[in-house]
């Protein structure tokens, strides 16, 4: 874990080290003291620190972490287009500073995912099969944001202790990379603590992870099927063998409403918003079992239930 000094946290939010110092303190930024009785703070809780500040003279790149630009809040809508643009001309400093301003102006790893990256992947798609990109801009693009969400984890806290466990990765001849290590970022936004096991991974060892690691909540991305009838096959025995109290989430483009039709699973999410939502919901049942269960219908989202489980 990376810490900073209350005099470099002071620096880049603008305000005195003293100041620093006494949130410190009072608990308000969460440090700890070295052997010599120096305050430190974390990467991740001074990043969280400058987050939250609404001061304009907030310089974040005093920290290493990339500059907020400007003093409003920026529009999901044109970082979504820039994005793009960056992604395209392989600017990886851009892509950086487009996504974590938009984390430094409070939106949610969610809606940056789905709002911004994915759509401008959307867009890079669209380009490449009207050969207006090449396939190198587009596996370069890819390598830019598995490289941005890592970097992202070292500002987004991990939660500690008890906190639900959640697993997944993308099924066996699915190369797609991206949404699971999205979904990990927005889980571990959550309050959750979660590993994407990658890609490409056989129904059998994912059936291991689970009996080894006992997660709360199971994660399949699903954006490529080589073979329908093989896959809804496997799918069928690896549900049939995953423990009951493990909550199987589902999500992907290759999922269909025909495939779904003929799998179980605890819910569907079209996006990560929806899966946030349900995540939320699902945690705060976790954390008080005694009471009433929280069922899925009570989620905000258009989440599909289980249908015609075979455990239920
Ligand atoms: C990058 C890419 C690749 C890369 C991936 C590299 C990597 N390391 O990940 C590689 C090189 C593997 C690739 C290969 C191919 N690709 Co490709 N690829 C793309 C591209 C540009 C982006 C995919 C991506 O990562 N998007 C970003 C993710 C995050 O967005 P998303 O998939 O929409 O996911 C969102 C939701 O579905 C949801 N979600 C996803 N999973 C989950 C899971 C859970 C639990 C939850 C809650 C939510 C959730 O949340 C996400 C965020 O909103 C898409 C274009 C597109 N429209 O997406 C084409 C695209 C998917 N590819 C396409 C094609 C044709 C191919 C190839 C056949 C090309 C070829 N001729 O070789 C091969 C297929 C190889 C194979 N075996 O699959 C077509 C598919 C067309 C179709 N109808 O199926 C697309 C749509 C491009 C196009 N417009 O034609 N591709």
């Amino acid at each position: 874990m990376q810490f900073v000094s209350t005099r470099q946290l002071a620096r880049a939010a603008g305000v005195s080290e003293s100041s620093v110092k006494r949130w410190c303190d009072q608990g308000l930024i969460p440090s700890v003291k070295t052997a010599g009785g120096h305050r430190r703070v974390s990467l991740d809780a001074a990043t969280e620190f400058l987050r939250r500040s609404t001061d304009p003279h907030v310089r974040p790149e005093l920290l290493g972490v990339p500059i907020r630009r400007g003093a409003g809040p920026p529009s999901i809508k044109r970082a979504a287009d820039e994005f793009f643009e960056a992604l395209a001309a392989g600017d990886e400093e851009l892509c950086r500073r487009i996504v974590f301003d938009l984390h430094l102006a409070g939106e949610p790893a969610s809606k940056i995912c789905d709002a911004v990256v994915a759509e401008a992947f959307h867009g890079v798609g669209a380009a490449w099969e009207c050969d207006q990109l090449q396939v190198y801009q587009e596996r370069r693009g890819c390598g830019l944001c598995l490289q941005l969400l890592s970097e992202a984890k070292l500002v987004i806290p991990e939660a500690k202790g008890e906190a639900p466990l959640a697993i997944g990765g993308t099924p066996q001849g699915d190369p797609y990379e991206l949404p699971t290590a999205m979904v990990e970022l927005v889980l571990r936004q959550n309050g959750w603590r979660s590993r994407s096991l990658g890609s490409r991974l056989p129904f059998e060892t994912l059936l291991k992870a689970i009996d080894e690691v006992r997660p709360q909540l199971f994660w399949l991305s699903v954006s490529h099927i080589d073979d329908e009838a093989a896959f809804l096959d496997g799918y069928r025995q690896f549900f049939q063998q995953v423990p009951a109290e493990v909550v199987t989430v589902v999500g992907g483009r290759a999922l269909t409403d025909g495939l779904r039709r003929q799998m179980n699973f605890a819910a569907h999410c079209d996006n990560l918003q929806q899966l946030e939502k349900f995540a939320e919901v699902l945690k705060r049942s976790l954390s008080r079992p005694g009471e009433p269960g929280v069922t899925l219908a009570a989620a905000e989202t258009p989440l599909r239930p289980r249908r015609g489980s075979s455990r239920a």
